[in-house]
């Protein structure tokens, strides 16, 4: 059962500028008109800000910087992602836990946001370093009705709507860099994680996990990464509110989810290589079979990057690394 205060918050939050009485309150939740009372005391004592008239009773006015599920599930526009949003200050990965709620049953479009992960990790098992607040690290339940070999083209996707969002929001113009990672002047601002759950022909569900460089100092990063990421505070010398970036971030989401899933991967396709890093550009490649040099020209249907060899021939690349 919800909280007797998340509750409050949430009959608040939905009677957005208008004023909600004490009593109303008091037999909604079926407490006492003092434990009303109480409730918002302490409310207000955690940041947020509730008006009290007389007679007329209580307007939610603003909701506290830091995270919680209500703080998020204010005011947030999407139809299904983020709808059911898990949120916790530390957990280990938020990938684990959208892994077992996925198990489990969830809906599509739940959301699992921590403020700290002591075991973030990123593709092949690699670190994700955060362990330190400021940042956003979250993952997306979605059970899409697609070809298991499409799933690549959802972490494409999720890029762009990170990007976007960074447009949107910040009017910074952020690059993507082939084929999970945001770069801002030449340093890494965001990585995307996609993990799935599949049969040959189906897929049971992903997990989209996103994690972005916010409100951190530089100095949080092990010293080997501080030369190589950067956060928007860093960038714009000033805190970003990340409750109003995240509901950017899972707006522009379901409307490419929603485009991609009725008109294809075409659309997506042209955006993401509208943003691509170095495209067009000379780069090194080490696959098993060779290491070579080639133009990076664009990304095939299914994700994989296309780069046009020394002979002048197009080759699709599924893995390498990649000097950039
Ligand atoms: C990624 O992997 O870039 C995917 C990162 C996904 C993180 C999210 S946070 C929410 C969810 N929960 C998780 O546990 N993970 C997801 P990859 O392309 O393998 O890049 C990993 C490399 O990025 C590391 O080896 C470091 O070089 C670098 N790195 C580590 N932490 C970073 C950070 N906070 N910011 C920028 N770069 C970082």
């Amino acid at each position: 059962m919800k909280k007797n205060k998340e509750r409050l918050i949430s009959l608040l939050a939905s009677s957005k500028n208008a004023y909600i009485s004490g009593e109303n309150l008091s037999e909604e939740l079926q407490v006492t008109r003092t434990s009303i009372w109480k409730y918002i005391k302490e409310l207000k004592e955690e940041g947020y800000e509730i008006e009290a008239i007389r007679k007329k009773g209580y307007m939610l006015k603003q909701i506290p910087l830091h995270l919680s599920e209500s703080v998020l599930k204010w005011d947030l526009k999407t139809a299904f992602i983020g709808q059911n949003i898990i949120y916790r200050p530390v957990l280990s990965s938020t990938q684990d836990m959208a892994h077992e709620l996925a198990r489990s049953g969830c809906e599509a479009g739940t959301l699992v946001i921590a403020d700290k992960q002591t075991s973030g990790r990123g593709r092949l098992n690699r670190e994700w370093e955060s362990n330190h607040s400021g940042g956003i690290w979250m993952s997306l339940v979605l059970r899409p009705e697609i070809a298991p070999n499409n799933a690549p083209q959802l972490t494409l996707l999720s890029a762009v709507a990170v990007s976007n969002a960074i447009e949107k929001l910040l009017a910074i113009d952020v690059q993507i860099k082939w084929p999970n990672d945001i770069f801002l002047h030449n340093k890494k601002l965001a990585g995307i994680l996609t993990e799935m759950q599949a049969e040959v022909d189906k897929i049971n569900y992903l997990v989209i996990g996103i994690g972005i460089n916010v409100n951190q100092q530089i100095e949080v990063f092990g010293e080997e990464l501080q030369s190589k990421v950067i956060s928007l505070k860093e960038l714009l010398d000033q805190e970003i509110d990340r409750k109003t970036f995240i509901h950017c971030i899972l707006e522009e989401f379901e409307l490419l989810y929603n485009d991609y899933l009725e008109n294809g991967f075409k659309p997506i396709q042209k955006s993401w290589v509208d943003k691509a890093y170095k495209i067009g550009e000379e780069i090194s490649l080490k696959t098993p079979k060779k290491n070579f040099k080639a133009i990076f020209e664009g990304i095939e249907h299914d994700g994989s990057l296309l780069v046009e060899n020394s002979n002048g021939d197009i080759e699709k690349i599924y893995s390498a690394e990649i000097d950039w």
